[in-house]
């Protein structure tokens, strides 16, 4: 006998890595008979979700003169992949101004942002500095 099992639908690990059927096959005859085989389907995670920053704006008032090292904020991003598909790495956007890149730096790992240079009101009043997280998977999701 031959037995073909078609999707009906997307698979999604993250809602469900295992499904498990039970398929009977039975005759014609009288009595009936009958058998059951069950099929165990098991899904493997595929890098669909992008890494998600907690909040879309981080906002810092700092004072002027701080050294250089002074953590001003971290930032937090969550995926909801597995494994390197979902282990983020955090960066300073190449699209940031000269400015920007700069004056800080981020810890790839913990989102720590850290100053790179003495803050200056007047040159730095206002500034906007665009981060990155990205996953370590296959074909890895940027976000700024
Ligand atoms: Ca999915
Ligand atoms: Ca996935
Ligand atoms: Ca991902």
């Amino acid at each position: 006998m031959h037995l073909e099992l078609k999707l009906t639908g997307k698979l999604d690990y993250e809602r469900n890595s295992f499904k498990r059927l039970t398929l009977s096959a039975r005759d014609g005859g009288s009595p009936v008979r009958s058998s059951h085989v069950s099929v165990r389907i098991r899904v493997t995670d595929d890098n669909d979700n992008d890494p998600i920053f907690e909040q879309l704006e981080y906002s810092v008032t700092l004072l002027e003169n701080l050294p250089s090292g002074h953590v001003v904020s971290r930032v937090q991003a969550h995926d909801a992949d597995s494994g390197a598909a979902g282990r983020i790495r955090y960066a300073i956007s190449r699209r940031n101004k000269a400015t920007a890149q700069n004056l800080v730096n981020i810890n790839a790992i913990t989102g720590d942002v850290v100053l790179k240079q003495k803050l200056d009101r007047e040159s730095h009043n206002g500034l906007r500095v665009l981060i990155e997280a990205r996953d370590s998977g296959p074909n890895y999701q940027r976000v700024g």
